[in-house]
């Protein structure tokens, strides 16, 4: 099977959003590690982000966090994002850092607690509409570590009231995406724990408020492609933070550790019509490289999704609606799996070319001279980490 010229129109239309804290340093609980060339400024890390899309011309925007991303003058970021030849993307708040939400931020039972964690959603909106982002992604750490620790009903009311407030103030054009998660930081309940709770609270919201998919937060042997089938179905998919996992929530690069999960996860959203860029469903890496480099993780990690998409743009879905309707199993499952295995390398690499790229964007990459170039130029000063 090769890739036909309908396919290959399909993935002409891709984009993967890439995080700005992906080429920060990050580690875990242990140890973070530092690596030569670590922006120190958003604006270092919005120009590595730009090397991915140069190399692959699949990385055409780059999501920032606040108050990592913090700066004086968010025109000027965006400004020289464009001047890098990308976009800014979605915003993503943060209220699991500071001191004052150790017990919660939107569903804190303290109001000012609360109001404080509201007003930084206001801050974030206001830089969306500095910078021209449509995308407000929130997930929050709330949760609780022991049982009657607090009463989780009425965290879920007041969790209901913070996002209403939120929500009221985004502008027409803009989205609001609640990210789940299962644990950690907390380990008994988590506020937002599951899609069904983004799903219930995203649907009394409004249309503008839609589910974020992280493929890393679900308990291990979830069937993370039957959820995608399912939000599609309801129109609330807005967006995947992708990434792999062996445990829980490892942040490792996307189709590491199970290639086929990314494969069924790519084929449900084609055949749920979000690889269509009119779906609104966005494509948003969310990985750390603790011990890997980390532009060219990035490149890894963005071909990848590509790869998987080709392979499952493959599947025959007339054969399949055949072999499915006869109660042919093995001949349906068969169907999935030759495309899996088909090997799209060469047609991407082809593909690549025939735009201008290089077959080999992570070669390309080496060869370039700009780790070297970042790694002089950056020696001093503060390197970025994932938590500052
Ligand atoms: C946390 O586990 C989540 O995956 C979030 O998407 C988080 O905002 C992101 O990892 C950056 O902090
Ligand atoms: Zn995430
Ligand atoms: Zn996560």
């Amino acid at each position: 099977m090769s890739l036909s010229p309908d396919i290959l129109a399909q993935l002409d239309a891709q984009a993967i959003e890439v995080p700005s804290w992906a080429y920060g340093n990050s580690g875990t609980r242990f140890r973070v590690f530092g690596t030569p060339g670590t922006p120190r400024t958003p604006f270092e890390k919005v120009s590595d982000a730009a090397q991915v899309n140069k190399l692959t011309a699949l990385a055409p925007t780059v999501a920032l966090h606040i108050p990592w991303d913090r700066v004086d003058n968010f025109a000027d970021l965006r400004k020289h994002a464009e001047d890098e030849g990308i976009r800014l993307g979605t915003i993503n708040s943060n209220t699991f850092q500071d001191e004052a939400y150790k017990l919660g931020s939107l569903t804190h039972s303290d109001p000012a607690v609360r109001q404080k964690a509201i007003d930084h959603h206001f801050e974030c909106i206001d830089v969306m509409n500095a910078t021209g982002v449509t995308d407000l992604k929130i997930w929050l750490a709330d949760g609780t570590n022991y049982p009657g620790q607090a009463d989780i009903r009425s965290r879920q009311d007041r969790l209901a009231e913070s996002l209403a407030t939120i929500y009221e103030r985004l502008g027409d054009d803009h989205r609001m995406l609640l990210e789940y998660k299962f644990f950690e930081p907390a380990f008994y309940h988590t506020d937002v724990p599951d899609w069904g709770t983004s799903y219930a609270h995203t649907s009394a919201l409004g249309e503008k408020a839609q589910v974020v998919l992280d493929t890393g937060h679900h308990a291990p042997g979830t069937n993370i492609e039957f959820i995608v089938a399912q939000l599609l179905r309801l129109g609330k998919l807005g967006a995947f933070d992708f990434n792999s996992r062996f445990y829980a929530d490892d942040d490792l690069i996307v189709g590491a550790a199970d290639p086929y999960q990314l494969f069924r996860i790519m084929y449900e959203v084609i055949r749920g019509g979000a690889l269509d860029p009119e779906s609104g469903v966005a494509f948003v890496l969310d990985q750390c490289h603790n011990i890997e480099e980390k532009i060219p993780g990035q490149i890894r990690s963005v071909i990848t999704v590509q790869e998987m998409t080709a392979r499952a743009l493959l599947v025959d879905r007339t054969a399949l609606t055949i072999a499915q309707e006869a109660g042919d199993v093995l001949g349906a499952n068969q169907i999935f799996i030759d495309a899996f295995y088909t090997d799209v390398r060469p047609d991407l690499a082809a593909w690549r070319e025939r735009r201008g790229l290089p077959a080999d964007p992570i070669a390309a990459y080496t060869a370039s001279g700009y780790q070297e170039k970042i790694n002089a130029e950056r020696a001093g000063g503060t390197q970025a980490s994932w938590g500052a």
